[in-house]
């Protein structure tokens, strides 16, 4: 009876001596597995880690095998947004034809465009939110924010598709650019005679012409001397006015 008791006990202790073995080397194995799952946006980097601060990150939002880098806000109206378009010290040319529109150009840390390409894939996969921060050269903020953004397909145009604005200040000078197709100086398709991307020495979802040129030359402030080519918004700042800072960003409805 003794000897039956105590080969219990040493069973029940063997067993738990294996559990814990086992666990041990599955923990680490688990841990380190996780960085495997690919962040398709910044929110995915927020949500796997939430002291993660601003910053360039690698996302891939076409696959495993579209690594790009991108600029991450994980401090503005909650963070986690990706951000897509963005001008700061005028040391990119953004005057630039179809392809690199398309597959985009720049740097993450400094002045780039993510792509439209890109935008579209991101759009197939979540619903997204559009965020437009800016500042002038005396330093004042502003932002228009918009509940809803995508992009259509290349067959499309990568047409733009935005809704739902709040205002931060800034006015909505995007609104009316919902619904047109994205030109470039040499791909019009916009709704003017003219070709806008020409006339306003951009690349943008340009109608007749726009309320807002993101992509227009950094002109270092107020400028008149050539009507709306510079990176202007114009219910908040005129078409006399370029901008000193202004970045596009999206980020998953939740
Ligand atoms: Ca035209």
């Amino acid at each position: 009876f003794h000897v039956g008791i105590s080969f219990g006990l040493f069973d029940t202790t063997r067993n738990m001596k294996l559990l814990s073995a086992l666990l041990l080397f599955l923990i680490p194995l688990w841990v380190s597995c996780a960085p495997l799952v690919l962040p398709l946006d910044c929110s995915d980097i927020y949500n796997h880690d939430n002291r993660k601060p601003s910053g360039v990150y690698t996302i891939y939002p076409i696959g495993a095998t579209s690594a790009v880098q991108v600029f991450c806000d994980m401090n503005s109206l909650g963070g986690r947004w990706t951000v897509f378009q963005r001008r700061m010290d005028g040391s990119v040319n953004f005057y630039r034809p179809w392809n690199y529109y398309k597959e985009g150009f720049g740097i993450a840390a400094g002045e780039y465009w993510l792509g439209l390409e890109r935008l579209f894939h991101l759009s197939l996969r979540k619903k997204y939110e559009l965020l437009v921060d800016m500042e002038d050269f005396e330093g004042n903020k502003a932002y228009a924010r918009y509940s809803s953004f995508s992009v259509g397909p290349e067959s499309y145009g990568y047409t733009l598709h935005v809704s739902g604005f709040s205002d931060g200040g800034a006015g909505d000078s995007l609104s009316p650019h919902n619904g047109f197709k994205f030109s470039t100086f040499d791909k019009d398709q916009d709704s003017s005679e003219a070709n806008c991307a020409r006339k306003h020495l951009g690349g943008f979802w340009y109608q007749e012409c726009h309320k807002n040129n993101p992509n227009g030359v950094y002109r270092w402030g107020a400028d008149g001397t050539i009507y709306a080519v510079g990176v202007d918004w114009s219910t908040w700042k005129g078409y006399d006015y370029s901008l000193k800072a202004i970045s596009y960003k999206i980020r998953p409805v939740q």
